[in-house]
């Protein structure tokens, strides 16, 4: 039967994709990730799976071979489902079943999920495959569409894209072209035309406005935002630094280095008030900053994007009289000062779920518009299809007041310029530009909007992050037992403060966060609480020091 013959050639070709005795890798935030090395085998599997996973939804796969923000020996690999989200829960657990099985127990691991998913194997399987720029991430691909070829499925080979893009095309794919051109091309003209037709309604914009630095961290950002550039039609112009011809990816530049490290990337050049962003080894993140005439640095991070963006939709929903209810959603490294302006002076409604952008986009999805956003820059706006639809109706109906219509008529550019499949840094950044200039604001008026809480942010190896558990959107530690107890302590030693730790679901490393009145009170803060991490779980290396 094909079954059976799928399976003795999954047999064969495994063996070229061996798995290392014993080696036990989880799911993470955004799924496997670990050296480079190690993940021959895991690229073989999650090829299996995806094929599996397109045969059991009759639909195109995507499989991106990256590992963001990680160093550039790290890689990973993200699943995207049919409507370009991250792949359910049940499937992330087949993918540890798969990823763990010993060599000689794989075929009974897929025979498991083919049964529990009743999985028709004549059924023919499509998967789409990118990459970052990583050296290891060529091999790593061609490892992902041998499994599928195992399977009996096609692969399409998108090469070298960011994470976004393909997302992207593979809601384009299963929306039959409805969401887009499933190139990137299609991708281009889509998000460049929806911002053309957004900028219209700032005319006046001048040289400064249209000009923005980007730090592409070495990595493949840089490269796709040089191919878009002649479809922007000089309505932006862009300065690329850090394209990945000189520096090392990721190293001391892009979204993740400049969040944690508050303060700019290396390889820019700077000059005051001018607006800059970086993105991060996959862009799908992005954050905003400048320095002052006095030299000081101003970080705008994903706390700052979600507030302008939704205010900004807030505002034109009601000059369009559409009512809509606009939510947002954080997680506990929101900036409080931003959950409380959002919250009292926006008066809309915040909600926090935990780390991953998987949990965000999946409560984004309960309200007419979802913003979501995490503060290290991952986050996009979902619209319900109910509120899609009366936004483009409005902007059509001639019936409709000129106001009215033309407020609409901004909403539908805005809809259509966001990429509403995951965070994605190239159509946030087009997002924000828009926004500045239709709102004419410089980037320390948006800055102005409310002013941060000192916070901090620090890692901690321990010998195995596991055992920290938490609860409540990770803003308390279940275990080890006394953490929490610790930790409230620490906190009620300052004013206005927080802090909490969760283990990476991406690095090694257990994450401290703190917040407080002073810059010095939360460095202080998060180092205390650095140590009662080392202390209490676990510890190894070096104990943490002072900032
Ligand atoms: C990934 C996830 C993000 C998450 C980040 C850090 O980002 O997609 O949602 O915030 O990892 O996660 P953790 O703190 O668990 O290591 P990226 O950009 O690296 O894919």
């Amino acid at each position: 039967s094909v079954e059976m013959a799928q399976f003795e050639e999954v047999a064969k070709k495994s063996v070229l994709h061996p798995k290392p005795d014993g080696l036990i890798l989880q799911y993470g935030t955004a799924g496997f990730r670990t050296r480079a090395r190690d993940l021959d085998h895991v690229m073989f599997r999650m090829g299996l799976l995806a094929a599996l996973r397109s045969k059991r939804t009759k639909s195109t796969i995507g499989v991106m071979v990256t590992a963001s923000h990680n160093p550039e020996e790290d890689n990973g690999v993200k699943l995207i489902d049919p409507l370009g989200e991250m792949v359910t829960p049940a499937w992330e657990d087949y993918a540890t079943q798969l990823a763990n099985a010993e060599q000689n127990g794989l075929l009974t691991a897929l025979k498991d999920i083919i049964e529990k998913e009743a999985v028709n194997m004549d059924q023919e399987a499509f998967v789409v495959l990118g990459r970052d720029t990583r050296p290891s991430s060529e091999k790593l691909s061609q490892a992902v569409s041998d499994g599928v070829a195992s399977l009996g499925g096609k692969s399409h080979d998108y090469g070298l894209v960011t994470t976004p893009q393909l997302h992207f095309m593979v809601c384009c794919r299963n929306t039959q072209g409805q969401y887009g051109t499933s190139t990137t091309e299609g991708y281009y003209r889509k998000l460049a035309q929806a911002f053309i037709q957004l900028t219209k309604h700032a005319p006046n914009r001048t040289d400064d406005q249209k000009h923005l630095k980007v730090d592409g961290a070495n990595g493949i950002g840089a490269l796709k935002l040089k191919e878009m550039e002649s479809f922007l039609q000089k309505e932006l112009q862009i300065s690329v630094f850090n394209d990945g011809r000189e520096g090392k990816l990721n190293l001391l530049c892009g979204a993740d280095y400049v969040k944690v490290q508050q303060s700019p990337p290396q390889g820019v050049q700077m000059t005051a008030g001018e607006r800059c962003c970086s993105f991060d080894g996959d862009a799908d993140r992005i954050v905003y900053y400048y320095v002052d005439s006095a030299g000081h640095f101003h970080l705008l991070d994903g706390d700052k994007i979600a507030t302008l963006i939704s205010a900004f939709l807030k505002e034109f929903l009601i000059e369009a009289g559409l009512d809509l209810q606009i939510a947002v959603v954080q997680t506990a490294y929101a900036n409080g000062s931003s959950s409380r302006y959002l919250g009292e002076t926006m008066k809309v409604d915040v909600y926090c779920t935990k780390t991953g952008v998987k949990h965000l986009h999946h409560k984004a999805q309960e309200f007419d518009i979802g913003v979501y956003f995490e503060a290290n820059g991952h986050g996009t706006v979902l619209f319900s299809k109910a509120a899609e639809r009366k936004i483009r109706q409005l902007a059509n109906d001639q019936n409709a007041s000129d106001k009215r219509r033309k407020s609409a008529q901004i909403l539908e550019s805005t809809v259509d310029l966001i990429n509403q499949t995951v965070g994605d840094a190239i159509s946030d950044m087009l997002v924000i530009e828009a926004v500045l200039a239709l709102k004419g604001l410089s980037i320390q008026q948006w800055d102005a909007i409310y002013t941060d809480l000192p916070n901090r942010q620090l890692k901690v190896k321990v010998a195995d992050r596991r055992v920290i558990d938490t609860a409540d959107a990770e803003r308390r530690a279940v275990s080890p037992a006394g953490l929490q107890e610790a930790i409230d302590a620490l906190v009620r030693k300052y004013n206005m403060s927080r802090a909490f730790v969760r283990p990476s679901g991406t690095e090694d490393v257990v994450r401290v966060y703190s917040e407080a009145d002073t810059q010095g009170n939360a460095d202080t803060l998060a180092y205390e609480v650095g140590l009662a991490v080392y202390r209490l779980a676990g510890g190894i290396g070096e104990e943490p020091k002072p900032l």
